[in-house]
């Protein structure tokens, strides 16, 4: 290629086939990668080589980037979030990067022009799921707005093998099916096995005395394994910084044990291969509850491990002063779930870098921060104590340490008082002994927050307590949010032209700015505008679950959608107590006057969680009996859409009306997907629980349906003691719901199948289903009423979303890094890649 531009002047000012970002260019550098990368010439080309090479294609546009920003970085020694995750729920990245790389447009055309349909390309994908639910796909959102803010960032997590399983539905019941996600290849990564850290295991220590006088503690282990480094750009929108995902994969320190295959142990020696690769095999798929596996604290271990000494390896590149680690790396630890992090960086710079205990605990304490994510007991992680010594015996040692200075000083600041003392101790001696990995995170913080404003506030009454009082200094909230680049501008394309027809496009990166449409809400042509973009996202939703489980909906039905992880604490089957009613009262009254409806349910329940499995069977077996009687057709359907994930998120969101966040009070800690359905025009039926709370306030009570006891309403009711019995005797529908599951009207004549269910709610219902049961069925009368004043319904989701901008994730994310990370933004130039030719 010639070029015009003078000797000297960058080439990335040309367009050359990895950097340029014209139709043309697009166009050329698809094919060539197609042929050079894929090896296939068109005429055979799978609709997966076509996917790979576009891939390839942006990833080049990444690289570019990515590498400028790394530079950047290194030379000024870049203060850097490092945020420490055992889930990221990314969800697909080709769409998204071309979003972030405002490529969108070019690239849809450059396929075109190649006979290709970038929908089809997108749909290729197999997304990465590496995580559970909200608490993995917020790491993501965070990574998203840490680029976009140009913040400095590496998300340090595991690469699992299979993340989070395919959910199939057969016979109304979930089967799990695994997810090798790495079958085709992963475009976006990078491997780096120059870049492998040990990680030991079990053994024992010993101690002695140094030439120099040191008291020296040397840990040697049964195991040892390697982790190596896989690396994924993540881009901001329309800025140059291109931030590092960091994730390992396990893997053993030599292939074979020659030993033991020498004396003829050939199994045994690929055993132990075997057994190392295992820890980073797959992800545990439980949601909020702890699963005190082995293999699940190696594979927390592991994770804290690798990312403490890769950040060491990296300070040490530029410094030798490790005094000042906390001045260069602020890490946050998502959850408990890294928190071994504190005992292991003690144990990097004491141990192993020779620095005084004391040193070391200002610099760890200055280091870490941490997010609590939940309220619920069964979900706060404890290792018992044998498990924990066996496998990190020396960090039991430390934790040991940390644990008595910690208490000395506990006893100055409340003498005599034991029982504190007890609730307090990261060791919990009642009964068997545990590591309580809470307290850890707590002692060796310097920051503790929760995810919204009651979240927040109930840590400091109820789990946290203690530690609330002993340093009330180091708490605070930090409400989540979401990145609306995926959950806007990606999925819903379509509300996305009409508002930055209306107001520019400075709301994708400030979403305050949605305020602009505020006084849109009056006004006749927007609303009929914004009508028809749901209508058609609607219809798109329509034509999905026609294809996907053959059930043909309304659009024009209220699209009532409840998407989440199935847990008895968020409640679905509240919603499958109010179809039921809705349906008696159908059969009651035939003719009867309804607002057209259809409930659209998904998500994944953990394989062990037998309840909640059969919750999915419960709504199932209803939606059987509902869609198939022709007394409620077309007034009443119900959906469940198997397989729940990002990818179906993207297409569930823009198309809600009306959005369920029926949690009982106090116990989802904040909920991220009530910010998805709000910020794409859905209104929300919600109790006073997590970020429902702030949403209800920022886009007015007026503008919310809400239902159900407060917290405090909740307290009084149990201290009272709840009777739920009598609220169903008392209640003749609520009876008769209960008894029509009861007598096995939704389970061909089975009365046993969902007894576990209706028994639970009779005489116990810890999540309160029966107390908010009216106020639920009232309010939702109320909402599919008002629902069909279409003209006030559309300013209200106008509304709604013109106030939904506190919930973007840069703010949440410009909100850590002043109160919590202290760090400043870095501008990245997309500077000379000269070097690239030299
Ligand atoms: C989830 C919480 O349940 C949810 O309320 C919150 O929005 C999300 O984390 C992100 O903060 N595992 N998942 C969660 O907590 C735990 C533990």
């Amino acid at each position: 290629m010639t070029s015009l531009i003078p000797p000297g002047c960058p080439t990335v000012l040309t367009e050359d086939d990895r950097t340029g970002t014209s139709v043309e260019t697009l166009r050329r550098a698809f094919m060539d990668n197609l042929f050079f990368v894929q090896g296939r010439f068109p005429e055979v080309a799978t609709k997966n080589d076509h996917y790979l090479a576009l891939a390839y294609t942006v990833r080049d546009r990444l690289l570019l980037r990515w590498l400028n920003s790394a530079k950047t970085y290194r030379d000024q020694f870049s203060r850097t979030v490092c945020y420490l995750s055992a889930e990221f729920l990314l969800g697909p990245h080709l769409g998204n990067n071309l979003i972030n790389l405002g490529l969108y447009d070019a690239v849809a055309e450059a396929m075109q022009q190649t006979g290709l349909d970038l929908n089809v390309l997108l749909d290729q994908e197999e997304e990465p799921g590496l995580g559970n639910g909200g608490l993995g796909r917020l790491a993501a959102c965070y990574m998203d707005s840490l680029a976009t803010l140009e913040i400095p960032a590496i998300g340090y997590g595991i690469r699992y093998e299979y993340g989070i399983f395919d959910q199939e539905i057969r016979d109304g019941w979930q089967v799990e099916i695994t997810d090798k996600w790495l079958r085709y290849g992963n475009p976006w990564e990078i491997a780096r096995p120059e870049i492998t850290l040990p990680v030991k295991f079990g053994g024992s220590t010993y101690s002695y005395t140094d030439d120099q006088g040191r008291y020296r503690v040397v840990w040697q282990p049964h195991q040892m394994v390697q982790g190596i480094a896989y690396d994924t750009p993540i881009l901001g929108y329309k800025v140059n910084t291109a931030n590092l995902l960091r994730l390992w994969r396990a893997e053993a320190i030599e292939s074979f044990d020659f030993q033991a295959f020498n004396t003829g142990d050939y199994y045994g020696a690929v055993n132990e291969k075997i057994a190392s690769e295992n820890i980073t095999k797959v992800l545990y798929p439980n949601d909020e509850q702890l699963q005190g596996k082995e293999l699940r604290l190696m594979q927390q271990y592991f994770l804290c491990s690798c990312a403490l000494q890769d950040m060491i390896r990296l300070y040490l590149q530029c410094s030798s002063d490790l005094t000042r680690f906390h001045h260069k790396f602020t890490v946050q630890l998502n959850d408990t779930h890294p928190a071994i992090s504190v005992a292991e960086l003690m144990r990097l710079l004491v141990d192993e870098h020779l620095l005084p205990w004391d040193t070391a605990w200002d610099i760890t304490r200055q280091t870490f921060a941490y997010t609590n994510h939940t309220l619920l007991p069964e979900a706060l992680e404890k290792w018992p104590l044998p498990l924990f010594g066996s496998l990190l015996p020396r960090h039991l040692q430390i934790i040991y340490e940390i644990n008595q200075r910690f208490l000395d000083q506990v006893r100055l600041a409340y003498p005599g008082d034991q029982e504190r003392l007890a609730r307090l101790s990261i060791i919990d001696e009642s009964e068997c002994r545990y590591v309580r990995m809470a307290n850890l995170a707590c002692v060796g913080s310097h920051a503790i927050n929760g995810v919204a404003a009651l979240h927040s506030e109930l840590l400091k009454q109820t789990v946290l307590r203690d530690f609330y009082e002993l340093t009330p200094e180091k708490f605070s909230n930090k409400t989540n949010g979401v990145t609306p680049r995926r959950w806007m501008v990606l999925s819903n394309p379509g509300l996305t032209r009409l508002i930055s027809n209306h107001i520019g496009e400075d709301w994708i990166k400030h979403l305050d700015q949605l305020r602009r449409l505020e006084p849109l809400a009056e006004d006749a042509g927007f609303a009929a505008e914004w009508h028809a973009v749901k209508h058609k996202n609607k219809v798109r939703l329509a034509e999905y679950i026609q294809q996907r489980v053959g059930i043909s909906v309304d659009p024009s039905s209220i699209f009532d959608i409840l998407v989440k992880r199935i847990h008895e604490y968020k409640r679905q089957h509240l919603c499958v107590l109010n179809i039921i009613t809705l349906y008696q009262r159908l059969k009651d009254h035939p003719n009867l006057d309804i607002t057209p409806h259809t409930f659209i349910f998904g998500g994944k329940a953990a394989p062990g969680y037998y309840k909640a499995k059969l919750i999915i069977k419960l709504i199932n077996s209803v939606a059987e009996v509902v869609n198939t009687d022709p007394t409620v057709a077309d007034r009443l359907k119900v959906v469940f859409l198997p397989d729940y994930n990002v990818t179906c998120g993207q297409r569930v969101y823009p198309a809600a009306d009306l959005s369920e966040q029926i949690s009982t009070a106090g116990y989802e800690a904040s909920g991220t997907g009530n910010m998805k359905f709000a910020l794409n025009g859905a209104l929300t039926i919600g109790t006073l629980d997590g970020a429902n709370v702030e949403i209800r306030e920022e886009v007015g009570a007026e503008n919310f349906f809400l239902f159900g006891n407060t917290v405090e309403q909740l307290q009084e009711i149990w201290r009272n003691g709840y009777r739920p019995w009598e609220i169903a005797n008392n209640n003749p529908m609520l009876k008769r719901v209960l008894d029509l599951i009861s007598c096995g009207h939704f389970s061909h004549g089975d009365t046993e199948l969902f007894r576990p269910i209706v028994e639970h709610l009779w005489q116990n219902d810890r999540y309160c289903l029966l107390a908010d049961y009216q106020s639920y069925v009232d309010c939702q009368e109320q909402a599919t009423r008002l629902y069909r004043d279409q003209k006030q319904w559309v300013k209200m989701s106008i509304l709604n979303v013109a106030r939904m901008g506190k919930f973007s994730s840069d703010r949440a994310i410009r909100e850590y890094c002043e109160d919590i990370w202290r760090v400043q933004p870095v501008h990245v130039p997309l500077a000379d890649t000269s070097y690239i030719a030299q």
